[in-house]
């Protein structure tokens, strides 16, 4: 029954900071999620008879890459594959699925943010059996073996129904489809107070989810309007879409501008927030209030004792790099370690584990928990709902406290995509070369306090992960960081990172382009950014 099937090496570029990300026809091609899925199970040992979870954000090509990956995982000697019902499995949905069936690990089928349908984007993620996407070590063996595969396991068996919950065999496994949501909706009712947000909706509170019509709209709907009682229509494009419906899931202000249009208006409802295509991002904005996800992940550390998961307060705080500090002065607050890893979930999974670090954050959109190993974006909402039914107080209102307290970190990333690699990728080397030269240069009233290629020493596994983005650090706390995007299916992003602490509250209402004019500046002296790309301006600025 079980087919060995002769094939051929891939292209199958390096895993980046997410699983392995290309156009729609590239996954189309003959084999070539065989040769991926299989170089992923010829990577892994130990897993005869264990639990598969499998599921993917709805996108286009999603239902077909499914069907293969059954077929293959029951070849290769899979007891149990358990799938979400329709294909359907937010990101954090599937990392709580893996942990509360203890499950060898989990293929999650997404490009998150990226634009779905035939041209659109595709993804395959491998996580581990604590939850989280694969360390290194597993992801560089995948890609290694991409490259040496000649065949892979499969099975000669019809499709399944995908949308039928319940239990059948396939080969010598069993499949099970189930509801995607029910688990997931159970752990977050453990978490937060249902009982005081659902008061807050019956006082007249007002909000408005967009899921994008990618993969949270039936958990923002079950647990925003059935559980809580948030008025029906609180969830915008609540239908996942094979094509997003045309829209870009990516829950940014320039596409979800309508979102922050709609906060600044005259009938903005209390809260706006949204998610992405498979779930595990977040955009916050109160009622006249744009919250940066930097000062999100802060604010939530801060306020996390408010929600029972975390009445016991918190044991750390972990941030990737280019997130900004405003964390950092929480943690110190609070007494605990704020830990700073490389860009990408996957080096907070050690961290959580270990029970170093309670709530992780990074500054595009992901804010998350040791409640699953993955950042989850309807968790960001519902710990802000909960502070907001705890404190009522505005959106607005916590955030200008939260600046007098501590101070704001003025923050913003300029995204340069789909430039030339060549180009990006001699920008950065030119910039790596001139770190010794930098300390101690001056431009105008900033001086260049240290500047280095970051590396991280992970603490608990010993692991080493080196050029993980440029770091100019300036006297006086300001900072600029450099690095080229793991994620892009299109020629290199590049991102620049800028930050500048402001302690004086009197000076907390500046647009933070303006209160970064002059980094901004240096970030392309600097980086002669224009003349390596060819570009002037960010494509995206957030
Ligand atoms: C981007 C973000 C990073 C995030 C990653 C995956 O990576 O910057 O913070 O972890 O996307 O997020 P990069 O390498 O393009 O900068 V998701 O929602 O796409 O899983
Ligand atoms: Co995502």
């Amino acid at each position: 029954m079980i087919k060995t099937i002769a094939t051929a090496p891939i292209d199958g570029q390096k895993p980046g900071t997410s699983g392995l990300r290309k156009k729609v026809p590239v996954f189309q091609a003959p084999h070539y999620v065989a040769n991926f899925v299989q170089s992923i199970f010829d990577s892994l040992e130990g897993f005869k008879g264990e639990t598969l979870v499998v599921g993917g954000d709805g996108r286009y090509f999603n239902r077909e890459a499914i069907q293969i990956v059954l077929r293959m995982a029951a070849a290769n000697g899979f007891g149990r594959i358990v799938v979400g019902q329709g294909g359907i499995l937010s990101t954090p949905a599937a990392s709580n699925l893996i942990r509360a069936l203890k499950a060898f690990g989990g293929i999650v089928l997404s490009a998150s943010h990226n634009p779905g349908g035939p041209d659109g984007d595709f993804g395959i993620k491998y996580n581990i059996g604590n939850g989280g996407p694969a360390p290194e070590k597993i992801t560089d063996a995948v890609f290694a073996r991409t490259k040496t595969i000649d065949r892979y396991l499969t099975l000669d068996t019809p499709d399944l129904d995908l949308d039928a919950v319940g239990t059948t065999s396939l080969g010598g496994a069993t499949v099970e489809i189930v509801d995607p949501v029910t688990a997931y909706a159970a752990l977050m009712e453990k978490l937060f107070d249902f009982a005081a947000i659902r008061t807050l909706f019956a006082s007249g509170f007002t909000m408005r989810f967009d899921a994008m019509s990618a993969v949270t709209g039936p958990y923002a709907t079950e647990i925003l309007e059935r559980r809580l009682g948030a008025a029906p229509g609180t969830v915008l494009n609540g239908t996942p879409l094979p094509d997003f419906g045309g829209h870009h899931p990516d829950p940014n202000l320039v596409h979800a501008k309508h979102l922050l249009d709609l906060a600044f208006s005259k009938d903005a409802p209390d809260l706006c927030a949204a998610s992405d295509g498979d779930g595990d991002r977040n955009l916050v904005i109160g009622r006249g209030q744009f919250v940066t996800p930097s000062d999100s992940l802060a604010l939530l550390a801060a306020n996390a004792h408010l929600a029972p998961g975390y009445a016991r307060g918190i044991a750390g705080i972990a941030r990737s790099m280019p997130t900004s500090g405003a964390a950092d002065r929480v943690a110190e607050k609070l007494g605990v370690t704020c830990y700073e890893t490389p860009t990408g979930w996957k080096f907070f999974g050690n961290l959580l584990d270990a029970g170093l670090a309670t709530i992780c954050g990074e500054e595009s959109a992901g804010t998350g928990s040791d409640h699953v190993r993955e950042k989850d974006g309807l968790w960001a909402v519902l710990l802000w709902l909960n502070i907001l039914a705890a404190r009522r107080e505005s959106v607005r209102d916590i955030v200008r406290q939260h600046w007098a307290t501590y101070g704001r970190n003025y923050y913003s990333r300029h995204d340069y995509e789909e430039v030339a690699s060549e180009g990006a990728n001699a920008m950065m080397a030119d910039l790596r070369k001139a770190l010794p030269t930098l300390p101690g240069r001056r431009f105008g009233d900033l001086v260049v306090a240290a500047a280095d290629d970051f590396a991280y020493h992970d603490p608990v596994d010993g692991s080493d992960s080196k050029a993980q983005g440029i770091r100019v650090l300036f006297e006086g706390g300001s900072r600029i960081v450099f690095r080229l995007s793991g994620t892009g299916t299109a020629g290199a992003t590049v991102r620049i990172y800028i930050e500048r602490f402001e302690p004086d509250p009197a000076k907390h209402d500046r647009d933070p382009q303006d209160a970064l004019a002059d980094l901004i500046t240096i970030a392309g002296d600097i980086s002669g950014l224009a003349r390596h790309t060819g570009r002037t301006a960010p494509t995206v600025i957030t």
